[in-house]
Parts: structure tokens; sequence; C-alpha cells
């Protein structure tokens, strides 16, 4: 059986790109591939969190991936800090990616373009321990949203000279990235990625959003005065969005829903939408509560660190002693 691996950030909550351009496909690909599932909290605190709310989120997160249809018995889901091995092979595999690679990715060229402050250590090197919670399970594949796809390229790279400098060691992983969903816009801008970090609340739909706001958000989502329901993302930004939010949720095609809707408003499309999204939504918010109240959460970590620990443990050994900063 193939293996996969993926994590989610457990900064706030998270949203319908979240769902769509990953979670959504961690649970159809469970069946078929041997999984591992992890909340990034290492990752997450390369920005300031307050402890609480972090605390808060990492259990919100671990419920929403049950609820959302990932299945403990089929899928090993742990946290990331339960493994102690990704902190060690993430500073190894930092001692084997060059600056230059850093300097290349897009996700801190830009948030240095904007000036952003107080940038930390962390969010520059965030790559290596991306690359190290990859490697340490042999994945085959790495199923992300369009964002990551550059990371898992660095993976690669840095797997592929690890395995010429020092023998055979890691399996070299493909990124895994869905025809649609993929990338899934602020409804508000729909030019920018959906997003937690957005500071407006009304481009991003919350999986545990109330659902007369979820209905809100997209029935006021911004699109254009072109006024036909077609697949044209440079002129329609808003509204292929709001098709691949459809598409995504009911596998229809953008020639199905633009027959569909011909000849009717972008009122009708976006109540089409809206009601499809929450229906969703409601099941899964109602499971969310039923997981949290179950206190199950502890026992699913627990046993998922043992299970992921087996597996990383052998492969840092592997790595420490071919590196030969062991003795033994
Ligand atoms: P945010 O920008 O909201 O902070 P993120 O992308 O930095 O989110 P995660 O929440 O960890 O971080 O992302 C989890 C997974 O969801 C990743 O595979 C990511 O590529 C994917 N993803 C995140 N946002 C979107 C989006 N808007 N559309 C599609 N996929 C997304
Ligand atoms: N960088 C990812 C989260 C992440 C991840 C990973 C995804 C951390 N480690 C390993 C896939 C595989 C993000 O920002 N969404």
């Amino acid at each position: 059986m193939k293996r996969m691996v993926s994590g989610i950030k457990p900064t706030g909550q998270l949203h319908l790109g979240s769902y769509l351009g990953a979670l959504k496909h961690f649970v159809e690909y469970q069946n078929e591939y041997d999984m591992y599932i992890f909340v990034a909290n290492l990752h997450c605190i390369t920005v300031y969190q307050k402890p609480e709310e972090l605390k808060k989120n990492l259990i919100d997160c671990i419920a929403l991936y049950i609820a959302c249809g990932l299945d403990p018995k089929r899928t090993t889901i742990f946290l990331q800090s339960d493994v102690k091995e990704h902190a060690q092979l993430g500073w190894i595999m930092n001692c084997n990616t060059y600056l230059g690679e850093l300097n290349r990715m897009t996700q801190f060229k830009d948030k240095q373009a904007k000036g952003e402050q107080g940038l930390t250590g962390g969010i520059y090197t965030y790559p290596s321990l991306m690359s190290a919670d990859i490697l340490l399970y042999d994945a085959d594949y790495v199923p992300v949203g369009d964002d990551q796809k550059q990371h898992v390229e660095l993976c690669r790279d840095v797997a592929m000279r690890f395995n010429n400098r020092y023998g055979d060691t890691f399996i070299v992983p493909e990124p895994l990235i869905a025809k649609v969903g993929a990338r899934i816009m602020s409804l508000n801008d729909p030019t920018k990625k959906m997003s937690k970090s957005d500071n407006n609340d009304k481009g991003c739909i919350y999986l545990l959003d109330d659902l007369k706001k979820v209905r809100k958000k997209i029935m006021s989502a911004k699109t254009d005065d072109v006024a036909k329901v077609q697949y044209d993302p440079i002129n329609q930004p808003g509204i292929a969005n709001l098709m691949q939010i459809a598409s995504a949720f009911t596998n229809e095609s953008f020639d199905e829903l633009t027959a569909k809707f011909d000849g009717k408003g972008y009122g009708d499309f976006k109540k089409y939408v809206a009601d499809i999204v929450c229906a969703e939504l409601e099941v899964i918010q109602s499971r969310y509560h039923d997981i949290v109240d179950s206190g199950m959460i502890n026992t699913i970590l627990e046993n998922g660190a043992i299970k992921a620990t087996a597996i990383a443990k052998a492969k840092l050994d592997e790595v420490q002693r071919k590196i030969g900063i062991e003795v033994k």
C-alpha cells in the first residue's frame, strides 16, 4: 500500500479552503493509502500564538479531522510535537538545505515583500521542518493545496541530494494536488487565497461558522457585471471561485454548472452554492460537537503518536547513522 503524509496548521479555525484543498481529499484517500495526518503545531508557532487559543485550536482541529470523515482506525492521526523526531530531523534537513533554496520560497518572499514585521527564523526555515515531516515516513505522496507545491518540490530536491550524498535513505515524494478546489479564493477578494490569516472575516468561511453567517458570506460574495455563470477566472474570478466550490462539493463539471444556470441570475447560483455548503457543514458541525463531548481525542492522539513514532524513530536512527553523528 502506498503511503501519504500531510499536515494542517492549527492557526485559527479550519476553513473551506483547507477543507476543499486538503481535508476532503484525505478522507477519500484513506481507503486506498496508508495515511499519516498530523496537526502541524510546530509549524504554527512560527507566528506567535496565544497559548490558550492555540490549545483550543489544536483540539478543534483534531475534532474537525474526525468530523470531516477521517477515521482513526484507518488513518494515523497525531500531533507533530508528540513525535520528537520531527524537530530532530528538521534540524538535519536544515543543515542539508541551502540558503538560496529557502530564499526562493514564494511564501516567505511574499511576507517579506509585504514588509511584515517580526518575521521569525522559524518562518524562514519552515520548509526544512516540512521536509522532515514528509521524509520521516517514507511517504510516496503528499496531498496538499496548490500553495504548498513549492515546499514539497524543495523536499524532493533535498531528499535526492541526501540520497546522493549518503546513499539511498529517503523515498522522493510527489505532491498530490486536486484538480478542483486546490486554490479556493477569498469571497470578498477573489484574487487572494481564502486564508485564516486574512484580516477580513467576510472572505473566509470557517467550518464552525454559524450557518446563517455562512449563507450571508456566500450571498454577498464579490462577483462582476457579466451576468453569466461561466468559468472565466481572469474576467470573472468571483464566479469562477464559486464554481470551484460548487464543483468540489458536487463533482459537477463547470460546463454542467453553466448549463444549469443558463438564463438565471447570480442570486440563484449563489443560493445553490450556499445550500450545498450549508448542508455539508451542518453534518460536520453536528459530528464535531459529538466528538468534543465524547472525550475520545486524547486516546486518538496517544495511539497516533505511538504508531507514528515507531516509523519516525527507525528512519531518524538510520539517518543519524548515515551522516556519522553517532558513535555506536
Ligand atoms: P492559511 O493561509 O489559512 O493560514 P495555510 O495554507 O497557511 O492556511 P493550513 O491551514 O495548514 O495552512 O493548510 C492546510 C492545507 O490546506 C494545505 O495543504 C494547504 O495547501 C490547503 N489550503 C489552505 N488554504 C487553501 C485554499 N484557500 N484553497 C485550497 N487549499 C488550501
Ligand atoms: N506547510 C503546510 C503545513 C504542513 C505540511 C507538512 C503539509 C506542515 N508540514 C507536511 C504537508 C506535509 C501549510 O502551511 N499548510
